[in-house]
């Protein structure tokens, strides 16, 4: 098992990762397999209260490692070796299609286990229509789009669903294809480096955060996007927050904007800090990535889509910690986020 633990005495940014046995594996497919036939005709909306007990049933050893990891606040998680099935379909030409065939449910499965093991599985009844573990696959016609089915652009640095209270505490990223090796990017906040004084206006209410065009139903390409944050939901807010010995982050380089000259010049020095600092991990088959929400931003190197069935595919779930900040938020016992 990697552990890249650099901590010295006090908390620093970790990376931890996982690899699964061959019989770990074979347990998982057994458990996923098992489900899936009581739960038909599956509904991952209707699992999602019950995604955290079932997955007390997955290999100790793997839900020990999560559980620790949540605890140490890792800012990327990673679990390789998972269970695929065998015969696993086309990659769909975008996420509707996927919803329409029940393309990969059994890895959607698979994706809400490992995420009730962190937390709790959750979604955006404006994001994919409401659905709770999202397909990540190039879409005809959105190959320019600042959303994940984009393909030929780089897809900016971003915290998930900037402008909300209720943003996921960790991306789940279940890797189902990645033929051309393109990476996933991220940048961990302990690697910004800008001075105490523009640290300081980070960390007071001097910003604004838009939601994305995941939400808006709206699929502008890049070059007609800019300006046009006007109309949708916002949240203003800090850029950092929480322990100062272990700060947290939430930036947008498209849907976020400053409220003062001041707060303009400091979040430009964020970005450029940030954009120096840039790492990349690529998802292999069976591969999944949990980024902390709080401590990397996060996006995707540019490539060429194929549309022979064998293009890039992802199942991506949102996962929060304490599932009751969405009931307080919404007034309401749902995990779909009006
Ligand atoms: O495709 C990726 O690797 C990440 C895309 C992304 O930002 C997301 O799905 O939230
Ligand atoms: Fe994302």
């Amino acid at each position: 098992m990697l552990h890249v633990d650099e901590r010295a005495g006090e908390r620093s940014s970790t990376v931890e990762s996982l690899a699964l046995s061959a019989a770990e594996r074979a347990e998982i497919a057994r458990l996923v397999d098992e489900t899936l036939a009581r739960r038909q005709p599956w509904d991952a909306v209707a699992f999602t209260g019950e995604a955290a007990a079932v997955a007390q049933y997955l290999p100790v050893r793997l839900r020990h490692f999560l559980a620790r990891a949540r605890g140490d606040q890792a800012d990327m998680i990673i679990v390789s070796g998972l269970p695929l099935s065998e015969d696993l379909v086309a990659t769909p030409t975008g996420w509707e299609l996927a919803a329409k065939t029940g393309a990969g449910q059994r890895e959607e499965l698979l994706c809400m286990l490992c995420a009730g093991a962190l937390g709790e599985p959750f979604g955006w009844s404006d994001q994919q229509n409401g659905r709770i573990v999202h397909d990540v696959c190039p879409a005809p016609g959105q190959e320019r789009s600042l959303t994940s089915a984009s393909s030929e652009l780089n897809l900016a640095l971003h915290t998930e669903d900037v402008h909300h209270p209720c943003r996921s505490d960790y991306v789940g990223l279940l890797c189902l294809r990645n033929p051309d090796a393109t990476g996933t990017t991220f940048v961990r906040v302990d690697r910004m480096d800008v001075p105490d004084d523009v640290r300081e206006i980070l960390a007071a209410d001097r910003f604004r955060f838009f939601a994305d065009d995941s939400h808006a139903n709206i699929e502008l390409d890049a070059e007609q996007e800019s300006g046009r944050h006007e109309n949708r939901m916002s949240q203003d807010g800090s850029v950092l927050f929480g322990p100062r010995e272990f700060p947290y982050l939430r930036i947008d380089f498209d849907f976020a904007s400053a409220l003062d000259g001041d707060a303009d010049a400091a979040m430009n020095q964020a970005f450029e800090s940030l954009r120096a600092s840039v790492e990349r991990v690529v998802l292999r088959p069976g591969d999944m990535a949990f980024l902390d929400n709080y401590r990397v931003v996060h996006g995707r190197e540019p490539f060429s889509p194929r549309y022979d069935g064998q293009d890039r595919w992802l199942k991506r779930v949102n996962v929060i910690r304490d599932v009751r900040r969405i009931f307080v938020e919404t007034r309401s016992l749902t995990r779909v986020i009006a």
